[in-house]
């Protein structure tokens, strides 16, 4: 260092956070100037060194380069709005211990800039805040237009690429609301990041020659609270719009029909009470609810339509029965599979799900009924055989939970209550309906459902009667 002999500094101020930086150069500047009358001063932060400038008056001040807490454009400011002119220095200390003055001089408020050199600000001295917030209020009218461009195009490109297959039920309306609405916010979301990315990419580069580092900023708190308190109010919105969905998708019809879905390893079956009816292929007559109860007889499958949207687990389990509610829209074929990965099949878990007019759907009720035929008797043992009483009541004259049906009818029966019957017609008819009525010796009451009264069709029990009368 080689002061200007003819000027010695009586008070000088460093500048720097580094308390490194403000020792060595103190040590280093009295012994290279030998001036009993100097005067040091160190300083750390920004607001110390406008207040020194303003009480103290030093005649230099030597400001740490490479310091990016003390900010030479406010040092700049204060400068620029005194009137006296002030000797600095820009000093950068190397970890090799070498000295890098990169500017010494006197400096009238007008050359400040000048010496700064700091390219953001206008060349006029009086522009200079308004000029620099004008000029990235200019940013951003251009980004936000970018943005509202960019989002319009991605979500036009969104959903017009057909990612969903047709929507062919009720259920379906809803959830397509929500997803025509997420892939908005995607388009937003994706834009926003993308274009200020791009933008600055462009825009802020590097120009030739500029070695200057970039502003330090520390934090913006407005900035954290806009970028947190935004996203949070989406999502809220989001859950409620979700929740009201799912209800909707919910929304139950008192007249649905009722199909009972089986999955197994690797098979859906479909049984419907009402008719009494098994089946492979599920049948639906069209703009009609369906309530599915889904189980399952081993692992955990997951009944899909991707075209009814809507989706389900079945669990196995006899009370753990799930429930979906269907309400077909569109006539045609569609395919049941599993989403749920349940072993070396689960990809060929396919079945047809056929959506029919109500006419055709009777029609095939007649043709299914036609089929299991028209003897009481067989007729009896697929209803009993469709409703569960096999798994409790054996044919075979077996014990089971149940009393055996081998040789049941013409039996002298006694009660738990004492009295003694005979099983006829009515006897039958009365403990399939109403089973606490009459229990058997050696039988617990409450055990058999007691819901055969409501849930099958009078026809059909005395067509079970028929089969139960035929095991001799
Ligand atoms: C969860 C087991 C269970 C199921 C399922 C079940 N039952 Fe029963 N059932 C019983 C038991 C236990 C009794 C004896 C106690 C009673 O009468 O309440 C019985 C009694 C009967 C009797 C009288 C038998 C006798 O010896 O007096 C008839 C008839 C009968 N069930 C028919 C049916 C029919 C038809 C179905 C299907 C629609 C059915 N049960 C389903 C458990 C069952
Ligand atoms: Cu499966």
């Amino acid at each position: 260092m080689n002061p200007e002999t003819n000027a010695p500094y009586q008070r000088v101020l460093i500048a720097s956070a580094n308390p490194l930086f403000g020792q060595g150069l103190e040590k280093m500047i009295q012994r290279q100037w030998k001036n009993p009358q100097l005067e040091i001063r160190r300083v750390a932060s920004n607001e110390a060194v406008l207040s020194e400038m303003q009480n103290w008056l030093p005649d230099l001040i030597i400001l740490d380069y490479d310091d990016k807490a003390i900010s030479r454009a406010e040092f700049l400011q204060e400068f620029v709005a005194g009137d006296q002119p002030m000797q600095v220095m820009l000093v950068s200390l190397k970890s090799s211990g070498a000295v890098v003055v990169y500017d010494r001089r006197t400096l009238t408020p007008a050359q400040a800039e000048d010496w700064l050199n700091l390219p953001k600000f206008s060349q006029t001295t009086s522009e200079y805040p308004p000029k620099q917030r004008r000029s990235s209020m200019k940013h951003f009218v251009i980004v936000g237009v970018l943005i509202a461009a960019f989002t319009a195009l991605i979500y036009f490109l969104l959903s017009n690429i057909p990612l969903l297959p047709i929507a062919a039920s009720a259920q379906a309306q809803p959830i397509d609301q929500l997803f025509n609405l997420h892939f908005f916010m995607i388009s937003l979301l994706f834009s926003l990041i993308v274009v200020f990315l791009g933008y600055s990419l462009v825009v802020f580069r590097h120009k030739p020659g500029e070695e200057e580092d970039g502003a330090y900023i520390k934090g913006n708190n407005p900035l954290e609270i806009i970028w947190t308190v935004i996203p949070l109010g989406i999502v809220i919105y989001f859950a409620y719009l979700g929740s009201v969905s799912l209800a909707e998708t919910r929304r139950a019809d008192p007249q649905a029909l009722e199909i009972k879905v089986v999955a197994g390893q690797w098979f859906w079956r479909f049984e419907y009470p009402d008719y009494g009816i098994v089946s492979n292929t599920m049948v639906m007559p069209v703009n009609k609810q369906a309530l599915l109860k889904l189980t399952s007889l081993d692992v955990i499958h997951s009944f899909w339509v991707p075209e009814f949207r809507v989706k389900q687990d079945t669990l196995p389990g006899e009370n753990l029965v799930r429930e979906l509610r269907l309400t077909p829209t569109e006539l045609g074929e569609f395919k049941v599979r599993c989403a749920e990965m349940c072993g070396t099949s689960h990809a060929y878990m396919e079945s047809p799900v056929r959506v029919v007019t109500q006419a055709e759907f009777d029609q095939w009720v007649q043709d299914q009924l036609a089929a299991i035929g028209t003897d009481p008797v067989a007729r009896g043992e697929v209803w009993a055989r469709n409703n569960g009483c096999l798994s409790c009541h054996s044919v075979d004259g077996s014990p089971n939970v149940g009393p055996t049906w081998k040789g049941l009818y013409g039996l002298t029966h006694e009660l738990t209550d004492g009295s003694v019957v005979t099983v006829d017609d009515e006897y039958l008819l009365t403990a399939i309906v109403n089973p606490n009525a009459q229990v058997p010796k050696g039988f617990a009451p409450g055990v058999m459902p007691q819901i055969y009264k409501d849930t099958i069709p009078e026809q059909q029990i005395l067509e079970i009667i028929e089969y139960i009368k035929s095991l001799k």
